[in-house]
């Protein structure tokens, strides 16, 4: 197996490598293990000190996948599956981390990976046709192929309320957690956010906490998880046909799952009865079975508000104050244009004598004091703050390292109007640059295993394809590049996903242009369109010699 060797002919400092793979989460781990079986050399570069990305940094308490564990896992190979068994039907990070660092060791990856190192930019030099990239800690590489495994949500908004500096207690933020874990017993917590991360901590922070308060801006809708064990013989049914149901989710599928039909019917077509009947079925199921239920919840907002209807009639049952109830049921949004969230007695939680619920849509957060927090319309004195405010999305990483592409054009000025990409794969005037989930490709929207592989698969063959006919770059046409990106924002408009200010839409972060990034056309489509766009000679591509 080649290692990175030190060369001397154009840079006496740079480290000669054929790819420089950023990022050490599942996407960059299989990257690497594909470019190895080519007998590339390859360098992973990670700013964290071990493998895991999402997993490693996201370990606040209740952290789990909402994806089922059967299917959220590498499906690259056919003995792992066999060989490590899954406890809980929706893995815990803790779990999901020893997962990643199991395939790190079994495929002996951890010495092609430099941790604790971050990159802080990558330019692409014409002359020689490579990539030079400078990191943190003064190394430098000099690779053909650049490859930003570097995840869409990996760069974790950092509150910027004022007064956060003169707070005298503790504050946390979700996306970086202690890894000593924090023990709240006692303490008064205050936590901003109802996202997916808070949704998962709020039950189990307020089981600890003397109280805990809850700022919530925008209510959202989640559906209950019904974690427990796995049922021994359905993992056994999903581990002897994985290959079958691998294959399915890549190709079949919209969201890259297989467990959970989703119906062909219309919502409006279905009686009253029928339509509570399937709804009440799907939640009985339990996770993302409810966004399943009728074929035109996404795209008509008539049949959508069914759905809608149906989990605030659940969130009013579950919860006993109907002020609170009522705060908490979503309204300015259609069902699940936000990341749906999947939850273990989040409803429930706010039937606590210890637990407020304060609405920060009303009266907005004004400042952090050193006391704890103040709104526009009242103080609140805390011992704990948790920020669990989301990411700079698909693009926050990316945008994060100073990349830049032919005539020293940087990523920022070619994306200040919103990402551009061909396929969500590469970015024209880049060559050589992928993007393994980026905008313009499924990847959130999906389950994010499936689409990581079909994305690793697809560049690694491209670069086995480019070597084989002695090719030294590829890099997409300006023409092929516009036409998806009208693509992807045609496909996003047919559908009511721009109506939410969700973060797919950047919503989130202010002054982020408003452009919907993830490719919302299914897992399946998408994977037959780089089909066809590698059997069609690379179409849209330009390959150099
Ligand atoms: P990441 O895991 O984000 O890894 C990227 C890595 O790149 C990080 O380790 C980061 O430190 C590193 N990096 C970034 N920039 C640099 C730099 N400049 N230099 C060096 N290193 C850098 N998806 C699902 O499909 N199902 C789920 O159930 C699910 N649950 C989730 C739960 C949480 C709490 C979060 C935040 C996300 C979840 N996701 C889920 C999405 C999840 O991000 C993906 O499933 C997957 O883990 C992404 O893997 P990745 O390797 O692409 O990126
Ligand atoms: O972040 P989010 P997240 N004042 O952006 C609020 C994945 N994930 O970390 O909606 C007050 O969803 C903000 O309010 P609003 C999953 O893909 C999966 O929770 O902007 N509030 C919102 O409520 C998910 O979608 C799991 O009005 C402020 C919250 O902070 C993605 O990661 C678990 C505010 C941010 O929610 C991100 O989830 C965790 C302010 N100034 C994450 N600023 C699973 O279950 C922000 N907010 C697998």
């Amino acid at each position: 197996m080649p290692t990175p060797q030190p060369q001397t002919a154009t840079n006496a400092a740079s480290t000669h490598i054929d790819a420089a793979i950023v990022g050490a989460g599942f996407a960059g781990l299989y990257m690497l293990h594909r470019l190895r079986g080519l007998g590339m050399s390859a360098r992973v570069i990670e700013a964290a000190d071990g493998v895991g990305g999402t997993w490693y940094w996201n370990r606040y308490p209740g952290a789990r996948c909402d994806i089922e564990s059967l299917e959220y896992e590498y499906g690259f190979e056919d003995e792992l599956p066999r060989e490590w068994k899954w406890t809980e039907r929706y893995a815990s990070q803790p779990e999901i981390l020893r997962y990643i660092n199991h395939c790190a060791d079994r495929f002996d990856l951890r010495r092609d990976i430099r941790f604790e190192t971050r990159v802080t930019s990558a330019h692409f030099n014409e002359s020689t046709n490579r990539w030079e990239i400078e990191t943190d800690v003064g190394e430098r590489l000099s690779a053909q192929y650049c490859i930003m495994a570097t995840g869409c949500l990996s760069a974790p908004r950092r509150p910027n309320f004022e007064g956060l500096d003169s707070f005298e207690g503790d504050w946390y933020h979700t996306g970086y957690w202690p890894h000593e874990g924090v023990d709240f017993t006692g303490k008064r917590v205050g936590i901003i956010g109802t996202g997916s991360s808070a949704i998962q901590s709020i039950p189990i922070i307020a089981a600890q906490a003397a109280h805990l308060t809850v700022f919530q801006r925008t209510a959202n809708f989640s559906v209950p998880a019904h974690n427990g064990p796995i049922e021994p013989e359905y993992a056994r049914q999903m581990t002897e046909r994985y290959t079958e149901v691998r294959r399915r989710a890549r190709e079949e599928t919209t969201g890259g799952v297989v467990s959970g039909t989703p119906n062909e019917k219309s919502a409006l077509e279905a009686s009253e009865e029928e339509r509570q009947q399937e709804f009440e079925s799907r939640w009985k199921k339990g996770g993302f079975a409810l966004g399943g239920a009728f074929a035109d919840l996404a795209i008509n907002n008539e049949a959508n508000a069914t759905a809608a209807e149906f989990v605030r009639e659940k969130i009013r049952v579950t919860v006993k104050d109907p002020a609170t109830a009522e705060l908490l049921c979503p309204k300015d949004y259609p069902f699940a244009t936000k990341r749906l969230c999947v939850d273990t007695n989040y409803f429930e939680t706010f039937n606590r004598d210890n637990v407020t619920l304060v609405d920060v849509k009303s009266a907005p957060i004004v400042e952090i004091t050193p006391a704890g927090l103040r709104t526009r319309d009242a103080e609140y004195a805390f011992d704990c703050l948790v920020f669990a405010t989301g990411f700079d999305a698909m693009t926050g990483a990316l945008l994060g390292i100073d990349i830049r592409g032919r005539a020293g054009e940087t990523l920022g000025s070619k994306w200040a109007g919103g990402p551009r990409s061909y396929l969500g794969l590469q970015v024209a005037g880049f060559p050589n640059l992928f993007t393994i989930t980026g905008p313009g490709s499924p990847s959130v929207l999906s389950n994010m295993l499936v689409s990581i592989e079909q994305h690793v698969d697809w560049i690694a063959d491209c670069v086995a394809h480019l070597r084989a006919h002695n090719m030294q770059s590829i890099e997409p046409t300006p023409e092929a590049q516009d036409a998806w990106v009208d693509h992807v924002n045609e496909v996003a408009n047919f559908t009511l996903f721009p109506q939410a200010n969700s973060w797919y839409i950047g919503a989130n972060i202010p002054g982020k242009p408003r452009v919907f990034m993830p490719y919302v056309g299914g897992v399946g489509a998408y994977a037959l369109k780089c089909k066809e766009v590698v059997a069609n000679g690379y179409e849209g591509f330009v390959l150099r010699a």
